[in-house]
């Protein structure tokens, strides 16, 4: 079997395994029930249909040091919530025996090869994340007390603090890069480290969409001639800040942008794109077991006659990772972040027209 059918066969037997799993720690671990309360259970099973979907994906894309990296992630999720390391290590072991015994042989080999890598290094994986402001630059002095006001329930002193930057002459730019994305992800850190519960990062997360939409007056005012985006969210990929933030930037560079937001299905991507007769498309995913989608909508995009000439950018969380992702999975290119994501468009069509 290749590493697509091995993922296919382990995305087929999922739910099987998972419930295996789940049903295992616990039987074997009675006193779980009383750590973790009826609920426990529960959260065992999502916990291992959500393992096995990164480990699905990170086989697909060949991909090791992804799955590696989602377990570093667990790691942190889980010994902040009062699951000892021990438990995770136990539950790698029955994942492995529930992969041994659903999937054919040679599947199971190369599953299990991957979990047991992750075992190994998970020990030695820290349980902590270094903050995302940090240093004394006057943009990190800004974005250490935007965030706090966010973090005490004042959106109005934060949105304030934003504009009058603003209207003192900070570019726009530097305050999308200097202060929402560090703070956006300083939020994610909270929430994974259990400082901050999941209200607290919705109410962050939509003052700061809030702020963002009071600074344009600012973005959408120059001429529109250097191109066409289409920027969008693959389909159940609800993160779209970040892709936001790429439309917004190319819009201060001159581009007509035509942005799809969060969770868009692959028709209306189509459609967008030959609609607006799109120079560039830029597709986001930050959940690193949407990849696979990513892939689906490019192919897509390719077999449209219609959308034969846009060319492909993404970026993204898992892109970030592993940075030759994009050229696995079709792309034209890739970029970390919103301002290298205009200049690499920039140049792929310059690129175009010279060839
Ligand atoms: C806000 C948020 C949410 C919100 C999103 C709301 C919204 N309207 O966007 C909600 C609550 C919906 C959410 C849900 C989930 N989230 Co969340 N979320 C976040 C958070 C805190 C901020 C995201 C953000 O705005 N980042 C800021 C932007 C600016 O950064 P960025 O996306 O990387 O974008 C830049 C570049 O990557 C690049 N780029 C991005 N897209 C593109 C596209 C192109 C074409 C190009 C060229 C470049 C490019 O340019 C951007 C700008 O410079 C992150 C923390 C983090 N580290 O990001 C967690 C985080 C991403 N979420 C996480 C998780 C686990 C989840 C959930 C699975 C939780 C759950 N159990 O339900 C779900 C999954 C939902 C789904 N199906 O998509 C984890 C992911 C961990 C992992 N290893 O995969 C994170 C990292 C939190 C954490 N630290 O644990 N989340």
């Amino acid at each position: 079997m290749n590493a697509r059918e091995i993922s296919a066969a382990l995305e087929a037997r999922r739910p099987a395994i998972a419930e295996a799993v789940a049903t295992r720690q616990y039987a074997e671990h009675p006193e779980l029930r009383d750590r973790h309360g009826p609920i426990g259970w529960q959260r065992t099973l999502e916990d291992a249909n959500y393992n096995l979907a990164f480990l699905a994906q990170a086989i697909a894309l060949e991909n090791p040091a992804l799955f590696a990296d989602y377990l570093g992630w667990l790691k942190v999720v889980l010994l902040r919530r009062r699951v000892r390391l021990q438990d995770l290590l136990d539950h790698f072991a029955y994942l492995q025996d529930g992969l041994r015994q659903n999937l054919p042989a040679d599947a199971a080999v190369t599953a299990c090869a991957y979990v047991a890598e992750g075992a190994r290094l998970l020990p030695a994986m820290p349980d902590d994340l270094p903050a995302f402001i940090e240093g004394n630059a006057p943009i990190s002095l800004l974005a250490h007390q935007y965030l706090q006001a966010l973090l005490r329930g004042e959106r109005h002193v934060a949105s304030r603090l934003v504009l009058d930057a603003a209207t003192g002459g900070t570019p726009v730019k530097d305050l999308y890069l200097g202060i929402f994305q560090p703070c956006q992800r300083e939020i994610g850190r909270l929430w994974q480290t259990n400082q901050i519960s999941v209200a607290q990062e919705h109410y962050c997360t939509a003052a700061t969409q809030w702020v963002m939409s009071q600074l344009y007056p600012y973005i959408f005012a120059g001429d529109k001639g250097a191109g066409r985006l289409v920027a969008t969210c693959i389909a159940a990929e609800l993160h779209e800040i970040g892709v936001r933030m790429v439309a917004d930037f190319f819009e201060m560079e001159g581009w007509d942008t035509f942005y799809l937001g969060a969770n868009t299905p692959t028709d209306s991507v189509l459609g967008a794109v030959a609609e607006r007769r799109a120079d560039v498309l830029g597709i986001s995913a930050t959940i690193t077991y949407h990849v696979g989608e990513v892939e689906r909508l490019i192919q897509a995009v390719r077999a449209e006659p219609a959308c034969r000439d846009v060319l492909i950018l993404v970026g993204g969380y898992p892109f970030n990772l592993a940075p030759d992702l994009w050229r696995r999975i079709g792309a034209d290119g890739w970029a970390p972040d919103a301002q290298l994501a205009v200049e690499r468009a920039g140049e792929l069509l310059a690129a175009r027209q010279t060839a």
